[in-house]
């Protein structure tokens, strides 16, 4: 429908920015943290910096929190690194860690921003690894049983919104890329194993902060990249459904309606996979009934009929920060992805569709009828500063302008979102690229050759996203096509 009016954000939005404690945090070495499998995997990627120092957010958060504040931000989204608070298998908390984020917490709440925190964020200790094989082996749901125990019981006197884990469906999706994944061979059926482990976890989490946060929500967070047929042949809207199935609804699912759908249990049938899903794992999900769900959304897909007898093909992602590097992966008899020559494109080809969020917020507020926040949305860019000694992100305001209205669009339509918090508030170490894509509304004077000064220079995306958040969400700014 079209509006005559822009959208009236809801009173007490969460306007704010997201971040993850391996991408801004560094000081890896310090004050009790031991290394996780995201510092080594880190070091793998040739030509970009690891994380040992990233935004030395560890050192600058007063800083950071104190320009969130000068911003206008009612909300902050970040996540705490479990190696900092069970830095080993003693099951002894470590204070010095627990200190780090009851100090960012009570600056956060003195400011007047409230802090969404994410239980987990792919960095698993390296310690819970050795011992468990990672998700592999269910003796991981009780070390994360009681890592999220601790963190409510430290914090949930001041966090009411708790994340449980960022992404599942990605770590599942892309395994091998993303570390999870210990063995390519039996990876098929491998995969639905660890997804039953992880969601476990989930659950349990959402079942002790009911049980231990007075007040307390929590939901999961979907990495959603929503997925459009590439014609309207009947086949390639089927695709569509399969790779929307296969790389979302599994999970959105499951989150919301605590337990599998028949569409992947079908797919386990056919595919002669058993996920290794216990009684007492059926008990847990019964009682797991999330408060909201957290959207991350940057992109969409477009996808096509594939034939059970193409080649299958991996996603070739693009690490030089050049257009067309990027290739689309092929799942025979599923579906393939491709181009939408309807949409640009970013530097590392990542379609940039506005029309996305708000169809995602249609059809996540459809299907499940549960409140919405954004807690990723961004555009990675090549910024530098200038010589007028600012940095100039137009690109980015158009983005963030663009997304915005989107979602109030949606807001307009009938959907329930009560926040928006973009990745990422400071530039920080991007998972596939380094510090070379930035992604912040401040810039951090650091690049992955060469730790600058880490001075902290707020871009023009940062005074534009300022003024609209004050307004709440009247002031658009100037645009050049006269638009809004
Ligand atoms: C999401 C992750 C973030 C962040 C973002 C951007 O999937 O939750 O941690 O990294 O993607 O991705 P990238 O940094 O690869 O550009």
């Amino acid at each position: 429908m079209e509006y005559k009016d822009n959208p009236i954000f809801p009173a007490r939005f969460m306007w704010g920015a997201s971040s993850a404690s391996w991408q801004v945090e560094g000081a890896v070495n310090e004050d009790g943290r031991t290394p996780s499998v995201i510092d080594l995997n880190t070091k793998t990627k040739e030509g970009y910096a690891d994380n040992s120092v990233t935004a030395d957010h560890y050192h600058h958060y007063r800083e950071d929190v104190e320009l969130m504040k000068k911003a206008g931000f009612t909300s902050y989204r970040f996540s705490i690194a479990w190696s900092r608070i069970y830095p080993d298998d003693s099951g002894v908390p470590n204070q010095l860690g627990i200190a780090f984020y009851n100090n960012l917490i009570n600056s956060l709440v003195k400011s007047g921003i409230e802090p969404i925190v994410t239980l987990y964020h792919y960095d698993m200790p390296v310690w819970v690894d050795e011992k468990y094989g990672g998700w592999y082996d269910r003796g991981i749901i009780d070390a994360f049983d009681q890592y999220v125990r601790t963190c409510f019981k430290e914090y949930g006197d001041r966090v009411k919104y708790w994340l449980s884990i960022n992404e599942q469906n990605m770590q599942i999706c892309y395994g091998k890329w993303l570390g999870v994944c210990k063995n390519e061979d039996t990876w098929e059926e491998d995969q639905w194993k660890v997804n039953n482990i992880m969601n476990v976890c989930h659950a349990k989490a959402v079942i002790a902060c009911h049980e231990l946060v007075p007040g307390g929500q929590i939901g999961p967070v979907p990495g959603y990249v929503p997925i459009y047929p590439e014609t309207c042949k009947p086949a390639d809207q089927i695709a569509a459904q399969n790779a929307e199935e296969m790389t979302e609804k599994v999970w959105t699912d499951f989150y919301a309606h605590q337990e599998y759908n028949g569409f992947i249990k079908a797919y386990w049938r056919e595919h002669n996979i058993n996920p290794d899903i216990r009684p007492e794992d059926l008990d847990a999900f019964a009682k797991a009934k999330i408060d909201f769900f957290a959207l991350n959304c940057y992109r969409s897909n477009t996808a096509r009929e594939a034939k059970p007898d193409e080649k299958a093909e991996d996603y070739l992602l693009n690490k030089s920060g050049k257009k067309g590097e990027l290739s689309f992966p092929v799942v025979p008899g599923m579906y393939a992805l491709t181009k939408n020559s309807y949409v640009e494109t970013t530097d590392w080809d990542w379609e940039i569709d506005p029309i996305a969020m708000r169809y995602m917020l249609r059809y996540v507020w459809d299907h499940y009828q549960l409140p919405m926040m954004i807690t990723e949305n961004g555009l990675g860019a090549h910024e530098d500063v200038s010589e007028d000694g600012k940095v100039h992100d137009p690109e980015r305001i158009k983005f963030l302008r663009d997304q915005i209205f989107q979602v109030g669009r949606a807001i307009q339509d009938g959907c329930e979102v009560i926040g928006y918090n973009p990745w990422s508030f400071t530039d920080l170490l991007s998972t596939g690229n380094g510090m070379s894509k930035r992604y912040g509304l401040v810039f951090i004077n650091t690049t992955d050759k060469d730790v600058r000064d880490l001075r902290r220079i707020p871009k023009d995306s940062y005074y534009w996203y300022s003024n609209l958040i004050k307004s709440n969400g009247q002031d658009w700014g100037v645009q050049a096509d006269g638009k809004i």
